[in-house]
């Protein structure tokens, strides 16, 4: 009898999941577009805004109708001409002929403007459907106010009737000049998509740089880096911009913190190469002596290689820092010593404390005793610090940050599951004086998958850019999971062409070397 209740429940949820009812507080279950704008939802086509609703009866506006499109036909972003945060996907769709540029200019002023339908149509027919064509006799005699259309509409137009992607009013009527809800783009959506075979899978990941022959940016050119104000900058005062990888966990992965590996990936660019030593599951702390050994081969590969690398103390499922501080002191006690000749290596204490824990009860003392072990062999390199939350509680830190110097706090993000809040709060703990550094960050939802959400990616980036902070990304393996950056089955140890990257590792790694 509980098994019946639970299972009815679980059928409910996935119910309210699939009509969108449970994921928009405005579209309300058996209306007419509860189900498009939940099935778009479930697709990972459309978001909604930040509070939960979805505003239905909106007018789409052109940058909505744009990325929504660059979704479903998988077109990845390029750089855009403004900060605006659909800029990126509104110039690759300019760039593919998806309209022209008069008809939403690349200079931003039309992007939020709600955009026509006729102009809708044209959009989503060469994104979607862009083989179709409808007779002009069969099909204009369906359109009553078809004389309203103007002359370059009439090609979409008339396939999008013949395909079925869209008809008239109660009256034929077409109403080109008009614009479209939310809901009723859903539809419109829906019915290409049905139509074009499926969501596409995207091919236009844009070209990382071709290898260079070392990496820009490394050790040699910067030395010892330093923390000035909230900069990371070099051992000349200039400000310093790490980007690269950070590998999977090494006692699962641990064949791409190779040398080969290290170097294919300097050799696109990157500057930073991040070792992610998990303590608990099956990683350092059940396994010291070999997982040591493989900390110390990706240190001195990523050394070899002339790049910045982290030594990341990764906890996860075990939560709380202090459970392992006395491991932590010695650990970091040996690094710091074995490696206090090398301006290249960064300690990354704690990767993400979560579960019961404060930043003033735990985090805190255990960063104050963690660092104490490093100091006495490093003195100045420079240490980054968790935060509760998985690394997303900076606000905390802000407000109460250690003494010492060259310390950075980090900021961990993905982005298919967070967005502006969290840049928010990376401006204000930017704002009261705290270094920020992304050690880690994904392409995908918080659970290492899903997505990819290269529109998302593209906009933190920027954001990241603009302020100077230093990234690396989730993860360098081959795994079957969309942060993966590497296809299934590469070869850690040759070198790596565009068709070894994932989805994900293609676009990272072509901004490795953005400056
Ligand atoms: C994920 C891996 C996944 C693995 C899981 C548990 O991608 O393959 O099964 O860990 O070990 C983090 C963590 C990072 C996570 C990642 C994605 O630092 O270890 O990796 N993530 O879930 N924080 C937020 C997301």
């Amino acid at each position: 009898m509980k098994r019946r209740v639970a299972a009815g429940l679980l059928a409910l949820a996935c119910l309210l999941i699939l009509t969108g009812a449970a994921r928009f507080s405005d579209v309300p279950e058996g209306s007419w577009y509860a189900q498009p704008v939940g099935e778009m939802a479930a697709k990972g086509l459309i978001s909604g805004y930040p509070e939960g609703v979805f505003g239905p009866g909106d007018p789409i506006t052109a940058a909505q109708f744009v990325a929504i499109a660059a979704r479903c036909a998988g077109l990845a972003p390029v750089p855009g001409q403004t900060g605006h945060w659909a800029a990126g996907s509104l110039q690759a769709a300019l760039q593919a002929g998806w309209y022209d540029w008069d008809e939403i200019p690349p200079t931003g002023e039309r992007f939020d403007q709600p955009i026509s339908r006729q102009l809708a149509v044209k959009i989503l027919m060469r994104a979607l459907l862009p083989q179709a064509r409808g007779d002009y006799n069969t099909e204009s005699r369906k359109i009553r106010d078809f004389s309203q259309l103007d002359g370059r509409y009439y090609e979409p137009v008339l396939a999008a009737y013949a395909s079925g992607v869209v008809s008239g009013d109660n009256l034929g009527n077409f109403n080109p000049q008009n614009g479209l809800s939310r809901a009723e783009a859903c539809v419109m959506f829906l019915q290409a998509i049905r139509r074009s075979g499926g969501v596409q899978t995207p091919t236009a990941v844009p070209e990382p740089p071709p290898p260079a022959a070392a990496a820009q940016g490394g050790v040699s050119e910067h030395g010892w880096l330093q923390v000035i104000g909230t900069q990371l900058c070099g051992e000349d005062g200039q400000p310093v911009v790490l980007r690269g990888m950070s590998s999977h966990g090494i006692q699962w992965y641990g064949q791409y913190a190779s040398p080969q590996s290290i170097q294919n990936t300097a050799q696109y660019g990157a500057n930073l190469f991040r070792v992610a030593m998990y303590t608990g599951e099956n990683g350092y702390l059940s396994n010291p002596a070999a997982i040591r050994q493989k900390v110390i081969q990706a240190v001195d590969g990523a050394i070899a290689c002339n790049l910045y690398v982290i030594i990341d103390w990764h906890i996860l499922s075990d939560g709380d820092p202090m459970t392992c501080v006395t491991q932590a002191e010695a650990f970091f006690a040996e690094m710091a010593e074995r490696y206090r000749d090398q301006p290249g290596v960064l300690y990354e204490i704690c990767n993400e404390p979560n579960g019961a824990v404060t930043w003033e009860g735990n985090v805190k003392p255990y960063a104050q005793r963690v660092i104490a072990a490093i100091r006495k062999s490093s003195p100045r390199s420079v240490i980054l610090v968790g935060s509760p939350t998985w690394s997303q509680d900076i606000h905390l830190a802000a407000q109460s940050p250690l003494e010492e110097d060259n310390l950075m706090y980090t900021l961990h993000f993905y982005a298919g599951t967070h967005g502006e809040e969290l840049r928010r709060r990376v401006d204000s703990a930017l704002a009261k004086g705290l270094p920020v550094f992304v050690s880690e960050w994904g392409t995908s939802r918080a659970d290492g998958s899903g997505g990819v959400f290269l529109e998302e990616s593209a906009q933190w980036l920027d954001f990241l850019d603009r302020r100077g902070i230093s990234w690396a990304n989730w993860s360098l393996c081959d795994k079957n999971e969309t942060s993966a950056a590497l296809r299934p089955g590469t070869s850690p140890d040759r070198a790596w062409s565009r068709e070894d990257l994932s989805q994900s590792g293609a676009f990272v790694f072509s901004r490795f070397a953005m400056s």
